[in-house]
């Protein structure tokens, strides 16, 4: 029965590592918009205020490419939606990734004549990364209210996959018990 338990072993150490590695990398992407995407008459005040984003996390903006595009700006420029300055980063493939790399906030609006004033806006307080995936430091930074828990597709997706991560665990803890 060496050979069982040799698997049993190599089996643990790869539930393991799969453990440590969900714990470090704890990324989630955030498709702005959920399902609508990034498009005219959706709210993304409220879209930004569902989600609590951590370093690491990273913003994913889909639409048909021409029809939208995506500037990181300046508040001020978020605000007063003229984006002759105050520009930070653009983009316009139409399935942008942007990555949150530091803590603070990010102003995004979409720069297509008229639709940053028609509500495409949206700022997020990125929070420093957690060790322990409980949801960000909280950093203090707060002007957006606390996110409630509804409907999260990406947040609800990392859950899950925390899950199956014990699932995985128990299988693998029962194959050893059966092979004694
Ligand atoms: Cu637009």
């Amino acid at each position: 029965m060496d050979s069982n338990l040799t698997l049993c072993h190599t089996l643990f150490a790869v539930f393991l590592v799969c453990l440590l590695g969900q714990r470090h990398v704890q990324a989630t992407e955030y498709t702005v918009g959920d399902d609508l995407g990034w498009e005219t008459g959706n709210d993304y005040l409220r879209w930004s205020q569902k989600y609590k984003f951590s370093v690491g996390d990273v913003l994913v903006f889909k639409y048909a490419k021409g029809q939208h595009d995506v500037c990181q700006v300046t508040e001020e420029t978020y605000r007063s939606c003229n984006s002759t300055s105050g520009n930070i980063n653009y983009y316009n493939s139409g399935n942008d990734r942007v990555n949150l790399t530091e803590a603070g906030k990010y102003w995004f609006i979409c720069d297509v004549s008229g639709h940053c004033l028609g509500g495409m806006k949206f700022g997020i307080s990125v929070a420093s990364a957690s060790p322990s995936g409980g949801g960000g430091g909280g950093d203090g930074v707060g002007f957006a209210p606390p996110p409630r828990e509804q409907g999260g597709g990406a947040a609800r997706e990392g859950v899950g996959r925390w899950r199956g991560g014990w699932v995985l665990g128990l299988a693998i803890g029962g194959l050893c018990l059966l092979s004694f």
